[in-house]
């Protein structure tokens, strides 16, 4: 924390700060008491109660630090070297003025609202982006914030989340799996937002009906665009552009947010603009698709959320799933393709695969008869074998089978890797397997007999047949 901010630090519920206070040269028995003067809820609640959500930490200054003999004393370690990181710099995605680093490049952005369900009685529920958390996988042929996650990024790669805040309080908004940092918050027009807002949901397809009566769109209902469609600022969410009701120009964040942080409050009336990677912290700009893959698989098991970090709200549905798609990196590595083959009729072909992978394989030989454009998966029936192994014998190859190519689909834990297509050419004529020659032959006297043996690999025209030259001398 910057000294230079003294002794107040504006902050939410989950955000964390290191914070070091001197007490150097405080007279013994002073008491200091951390207050909390903000209203709740934030900024326009109730105010803090005197004597119980006014104080939050008490400390009691003594002389302990001052060892026994009165003379030495233990080292101090209030003063804060210049650099806290010297070694490993932190990356930045942001120049924490707006912009993003040169290099920096969102694939996604998205725009979400956070909003506040109205019923008769006043406020009944407090959503991200108009949805109830739901992690059941999505509904055949409904939109996407029908059912299921809608956050879906893929590992290693980079997004811009703007969280557009149409409610009347604070909300910290806080991500699980990685860390974000703020490029800019910004206030807009809430009121004119809210009317393209609703203007939107006429619409929605298929079409609603408008519940609760009055308010134009339906709460808990989603977005009134399909989620995946693509608004005016690039931004999928299926929700209006915002730009045209920023008001003001980017805020920078205050110098103790500049950081990697996983909870970051956002005022009423403002869009925050989040740059997110869903990598490690420590990957560098341009790290490479291998360095940019998390030390474990995060596509397996329930997934994540970011969620309101206030109690209540994270409880009535102020959270979305946070789903991560695993980097094909995870996918079956094909170490050894299947090769193209020349063999002879009434021969045999094996086709084989090697792959390396972090969960079991499961593999499906696959065949084109159209030069690799469609591909239909093999059974065990003649003439193929071992369909569902890593290794696929043709077998007996007639001429039928000649210009057919195979591949493998590899497929584990995360998805599937095609191989190599590899190509059976078929020579027409039969292959010679062996030539036993019981007869004379050069420099080979009557009565005396000489065997040739052939062994055909099969690799040329040639091969599949055996050529002898016989001369005889005189
Ligand atoms: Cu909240």
């Amino acid at each position: 924390m910057d000294p230079t901010l003294g002794k107040t630090l504006f902050m939410a519920p989950g955000e964390r700060y290191d914070v070091v206070i001197d007490f150097t040269g405080v007279v013994a028995g002073t008491v200091f008491t951390l207050m909390n003067d903000a209203p709740a809820p934030y900024p326009t609640g109730s105010p803090v109660s005197v004597g119980t959500t006014d104080r939050i930490m008490q400390f009691v200054v003594n002389g302990n630090l001052v060892a026994a003999n009165g003379v030495s004393v233990p080292t101090d370690k209030s003063l804060l070297p210049v650099n806290l990181r010297t070694l490993n710099p932190m990356v930045k995605l942001t120049n924490f003025a707006g912009g993003l680093t040169a290099g920096v490049v969102p694939v996604t952005k998205r725009q979400i609202i956070l909003n506040e369900v109205t019923g008769a009685g006043g406020p009944v529920q407090v959503l991200f982006n108009n949805s109830h958390f739901d992690t059941s996988a999505p509904i055949p042929g409904a939109p996407l914030e029908f059912g299921g996650p809608t956050e879906i990024p893929l590992e290693g790669t980079t997004e811009l989340f703007s969280v557009i805040n149409t409610t009347v309080d604070a909300h910290p908004i806080h991500i699980h799996l990685v860390q974000w940092q703020l490029v800019s918050h910004q206030t807009f027009n809430t009121a004119g937002f809210m009317g393209a807002y609703s203007t939107a949901w006429a619409a929605h397809l298929p079409l609603l009906p408008i519940w609760p009566a009055g308010l134009g769109y339906p709460g808990g209902s989603g977005s009134p665009y399909l989620y995946n469609t693509i608004n005016a600022d690039g931004a999928v969410g299926g929700n209006p552009a915002v730009t045209p009701w920023l008001t003001g120009l980017p805020i920078a964040a205050r110098p103790e947010m500049q950081g990697w942080k996983d909870d970051i409050i956002i005022l009423p009336g403002e869009v925050n603009n989040y740059i997110v990677r869903f990598a490690p912290t420590d990957a560098p700009i341009n790290a490479t698709p291998a360095q940019s893959m998390f030390p474990f698989d995060p596509s397996t098991g329930p997934g994540y959320v970011w969620h309101c970090h206030i109690v209540d709200h994270e409880d009535m549905d102020m959270m979305r799933p946070l789903m991560i798609k695993p980097s094909a990196l995870r996918f079956p590595q094909v170490t050894s393709q299947p090769q193209a083959a020349i063999t002879c009729i009434a021969g045999n072909q094996l086709f084989s695969v090697a792959a390396t992978s972090a969960s079991a394989i499961s593999y499906q030989w696959q065949v084109s008869i159209d030069a690799g454009i469609t591909w239909t998966n093999l059974t065990n029936v003649a003439p193929y074998l071992g369909v569902l192994t890593s290794s696929l014998t043709v077998s007996p190859i007639d001429v039928t089978l000649s210009t057919k190519m195979y591949r493998a689909v590899l497929t584990n834990i995360d998805g599937a890797t095609n191989s190599n297509a590899a190509l059976l050419t078929v020579v027409p004529v039969g292959a010679v397997a062996s030539v036993n020659i019981t007869a004379s032959a050069n420099n080979v006297f009557a009565g005396q007999s000489v065997t040739f043996t052939s062994t055909s690999v099969n690799l040329t025209e040639d091969s599949c047949r055996v050529k002898f030259f016989f001369s005889c001398a005189v």
